[in-house]
């Protein structure tokens, strides 16, 4: 690049500096695990949804006017008499949604597995209220999404069973459609298979889903997810000029994929797939898609996170991220925008810390399944966040006093201030960093032979069985309580403890973080570092206050 251009760069990155615009934004856009992300826009406002599993509040509902800085504004399932999720696996409950708009009506359709299956639930204003989820029993199948078509008609498309549900080999699946009754939110007319196994059936793709269609210039373009949500995973393209198909595959389909690259190149992207695309006011496209942040090899605890780029189209096809082969970390941000709203940060290194000062918590906060009853308080004592001590614990699959916080990075730490006093062993109060009900480190306050002490347990492989991997008896402890810290690099987490502020005493250092991969656990999710009081499965009216939560995220990719 010349001289000249440099200087005109460096001028432009200043002067947008100097004015707060803000020239380039940071991938992910929603950092930690926001997956199966969805987008529509109204007018000149972007809203995405994202999958949530067993975690509650269900399906966060994002804001944002420029595609860069999202605020969460409220969430589709927030009342326990639309989803109760009681008993269910962490990785299981809501799957994939799908967010659209039609004259004046927000439409999310999704999918309760091991429940009611596929539903669709509107709202006039997508801060909510959300309506009750009206379930779709004849749509077999999941990742629903509708399509208004510009005759008035509504679809709706789904991943589904092979065809007479005889699979020809492990993966096959269809996305079958039929057309939708928006006034009477159900199925009507046959349903059709308008892709069969995936882009080339001949070479058996496996797991074609989270279908989208768009309509632009006289086709219909049907996008969807294909190679399993794993390292294989990409992103296919078909069109039709009618609806109902036949629909062809583009022939240099993958539009999306990053499984061919160099799997030692540095920082890499991987398992891209799942899209979904907007149209912006000027008529660009981009696409918001999940992928991955591997520490080493296939190994990340973030889960799959919320990425953007820009899509262009080349001989009437989409392509996404076109301009390179890796997904960037960086793209122009395509719409000038500045950093005015003041939204809990979610891309890039950010240090955010939750004083529990509101009269309500912050919606970027997650309960493990649906509480029934109140055992957290903001009012117990001002300025606190209380936490009764009750008997579920986080290795089960009820709803534990768990309050939790997504890891965003692959390195940073979280801490707490915690007054808690027990002499009951049984009692345990602290933060755990927790993957799923077989796979999390619980650093905890408790008691041992009647004195204080600070714990670290790992949980064991069978439920409800945990491993003491350090202990540390306190001695004098101040009123203000104890500080508990958890630090993340990569493949290990170190845990620290001090009564003394800022004087951090390590409890244990790195340990194993793959234990708490993906790749390991399993699953769809990703890590969160729960604020968490136990009494292990004893009656207990003690309760535990936690004056504030930090979170710093150091990713050296964003220094
Ligand atoms: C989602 C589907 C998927 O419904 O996994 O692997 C499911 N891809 O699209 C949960 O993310």
């Amino acid at each position: 690049m010349n001289k000249l251009l440099i200087t005109l760069l460096f001028i432009t990155i200043a002067y947008s500096q100097c004015s707060g615009q803000t020239v380039r934004f940071t991938n992910p856009i929603l950092a930690g695990f926001y997956p199966d992300p969805s987008i529509c826009r109204v007018g000149s406002d972007y809203y995405l949804v994202n999958s949530t599993f067993s975690y509650y509040p269900g399906i966060p509902v994002f804001h944002s006017k420029d595609l860069i800085h999202w605020e969460a504004i409220g969430h589709v399932m927030n009342r326990s008499g639309q989803l109760n999720l009681i008993g269910a696996g962490v990785s299981r409950g809501i799957f994939a949604p799908a967010i659209r708009f039609n004259n004046g009506v927000f439409y999310v359709t999704c999918t309760v597995v091991d429940g009611k299956g596929n539903f669709v639930a509107t709202a006039t204003d997508p801060s909510g209220p959300w309506s009750d989820p009206v379930w779709i029993p004849q749509a077999n199948g999941i990742d629903p999404s509708l399509f208004f078509d510009d005759n008035g008609k509504t679809y709706l498309l789904y991943n589904s069973v092979p065809p007479d549900d005889k699979p020809l080999y492990d993966g096959h699946r269809t996305i079958r459609m039929s057309e939708f009754s928006i006034a009477e939110k159900k199925v009507i007319g046959d349903e059709e298979i308008i892709i069969n196994g995936g882009s080339d059936i001949n070479k058996k793709p496996v797991w074609i889903e989270g279908p989208h269609i768009f309509k632009k210039d006289g086709y219909y373009f049907l996008i969807a997810a294909e190679g399993g949500t794993e390292y294989n995973h990409s992103e296919v393209v078909f069109r039709s000029k009618k609806i109902e198909g036949p629909y062809i595959s583009y022939e240099k389909n993958p539009i999306l994929t990053q499984r061919n690259l160099n799997p030692n190149r540095k920082n890499p992207i991987t398992s891209t797939g799942h899209a979904d695309f907007v149209e912006t006011e000027s008529g660009e496209w981009w696409s918001v898609f999940l992928g991955c942040r591997p520490y080493v090899s296939d190994y990340y605890n973030t889960g799959r996170e919320t990425f953007l780029a820009p899509v262009k189209w080349k001989d009437g096809w989409p392509v996404i991220n076109p301009d390179h082969e890796e997904v960037q970390y960086y793209y122009p941000t395509p719409i000038p925008s500045s950093d005015k709203n003041n939204a809990t940060p979610l891309s890039g290194n950010f240090v955010s810390t939750d004083n529990f000062d509101a009269d309500k918590l912050n919606l970027s906060w997650l309960f493990l399944r649906t509480p029934v009853e109140n055992w957290y308080s903001l009012n117990d004592r001002k300025g606190f966040l209380s936490l009764s001590l009750r008997p579920p614990t986080c290795s089960g699959t009820d709803n534990p006093s768990f309050i939790a916080h997504r890891q965003q990075h692959l390195s940073g730490n979280v801490s707490t201030s915690l007054d808690f006093t027990s002499q009951l062993e049984n009692e345990k109060a602290g933060i755990v960093v927790f993957q799923n009900e077989t796979h999390y480190y619980f650093l905890c306050k408790s008691t041992e032979n009647k004195q204080p002490v600070v714990q670290l347990f790992k949980s064991g492989v069978d439920s409800g069985s945990s491993e003491l991997l350090a202990s540390q008896k306190l001695e004098s402890i101040p009123k203000e309580g104890i500080q508990l810290k958890i630090e993340a690099k990569g493949n290990t987490y170190s845990f620290y403890y001090t009564t003394k502020s800022s004087v951090w005493s390590l409890l244990k250092a790195d340990v194993d973080a793959k234990f708490l991969s993906t790749k390991e656990a399993g699953g769809f999710v990703g890590c969160v570092y729960g604020l968490y009081a136990t009494s292990n499965s004893q009656v207990s009216v003690n309760k535990a206050y936690f004056d504030w939560f930090r979170y710093a995220g150091e990713d050296q990719v964003y220094k």
